[in-house]
């Protein structure tokens, strides 16, 4: 008993000599895991006798120790704060630093808004990848190796002969047509892609599409223009004229191409829709019968219509942004000017 009376005396004076929050723990390891803690495991040592008698009294003195350990504990802790409050004022009346709220990027609120329209129409979103061989970017789409129309898409290659970054979204249509043969297909295929092009106001190398494709069995030319025009009017306003020309794809025949009334001078002629009142927007047709079969559907019993639209470009005619490089120049002053 004595042993532990003079434990006790020991602990409490150490206890009082600690003057920081890591002397206390050194206290801690030292006499409640270490000391005491052998003290608690002689109980089973002593002769029954004794044991209750010892096991009361070793028992109290961990609870003892415990108490003043944790009250040493809980006033260094106050005092540690009080010395950093002293040496460091803190100004509760100072203003707080404004949030910077985020927001999306001026290409991704254009596509959302393009795939918010198709979704009322009924189309779906399918993905397919940037990344193709040279046979689903061209071959399959009616441009056989030399074939001159290959013209038109100035490509990226890889180190891997016949593999290529995607010129445009349209191999994005075999994809979906193998998978879905011969089912219905009504879908929008947006995506990133990439042209070996000089960069210029209107021209960048990497750029988005959303490809539309619908096939069935009575799908025609006037259900391609009138998804287009229903698309233009909700896009740029009831009052917006639509017109379509004719033009060439190797992929579609008849080809088309649509073009909105000038924003900016609404027809009468201006510096952004070079003096003719009209800014084209998507180039479209009906689905050619090589690549309806290339996809595993018979051209005698399916027609279908594609389409393809660039949203930067329909990001520039909306807000007259006049040069398409500001999309990537991550120019802060630039992207904050869109949406809230
Ligand atoms: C095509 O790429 C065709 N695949 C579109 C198509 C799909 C036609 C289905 C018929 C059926 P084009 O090269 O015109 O066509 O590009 C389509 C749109 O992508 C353009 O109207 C334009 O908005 C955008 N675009 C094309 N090149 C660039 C570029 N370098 N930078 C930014 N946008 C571009």
């Amino acid at each position: 008993m004595s042993t532990l009376a003079s434990l006790e005396e020991r602990a409490l004076a150490d206890l009082r000599s600690c003057t920081e929050e890591a002397a206390l723990r050194a206290w801690k390891t030292r006499y409640l895991e270490g000391e005491v803690d052998q003290a608690v495991k002689k109980i089973g040592t002593l002769p029954p006798a004794e044991r209750p008698t010892y096991g009361k009294q070793v028992n109290e003195l961990k609870k003892k120790l415990t108490a003043e350990y944790e009250s040493a504990l809980a006033a260094e802790k106050e005092r540690a704060l009080e010395r950093s409050l002293a040496s460091a004022p803190l100004d509760v009346t100072l203003p707080g630093r404004p949030v910077q709220r985020g927001r999306l990027h001026v290409s991704t609120q254009t596509l959302r808004s393009i795939y918010a329209i198709f979704a009322d129409m009924g189309f779906q979103i399918y993905r397919s990848p940037e990344v193709e061989d040279d046979e689903t970017n061209f071959g399959l789409l009616n441009m056989p190796e030399h074939h001159p129309a290959r013209d038109m898409w100035d490509t990226f290659h890889t180190t891997r002969p016949g593999v290529l970054l995607r010129t445009h979204t349209s191999p994005g249509q075999i994809h979906v047509m193998r998978e879905l043969c011969p089912k219905p297909i009504r879908v929008i295929l947006p995506g990133m892609c990439y042209r070996y092009e000089a960069i210029t106001t209107r021209s960048e190398i990497m750029f988005h599409q959303v490809e539309g494709l619908a096939i069935g069995e009575h799908v025609t030319m006037a259900d391609l223009k009138g998804t287009l025009i229903a698309f233009a009017r909700r896009l740029f306003g009831d009052q917006r004229k639509v017109r379509i020309r004719s033009s060439y794809f190797p992929f579609t025949e008849p080809s088309i191409e649509v073009d909105v009334d000038c924003i900016v001078c609404a027809g009468e002629g201006c510096s952004l829709c070079k003096r003719s009142g009209w800014l084209e927007i998507l180039g479209a047709g009906m689905v050619h019968p090589v690549v309806l079969r290339n996809g595993g559907y018979d051209p005698a019993c399916f027609s279908g219509f594609a389409f393809g639209m660039g949203p930067e470009r329909i990001a520039m005619l909306t807000y007259a942004i006049d040069d398409i490089r500001q999309f990537w120049a991550n120019d802060l002053r630039f992207l904050r000017q869109f949406g809230t």
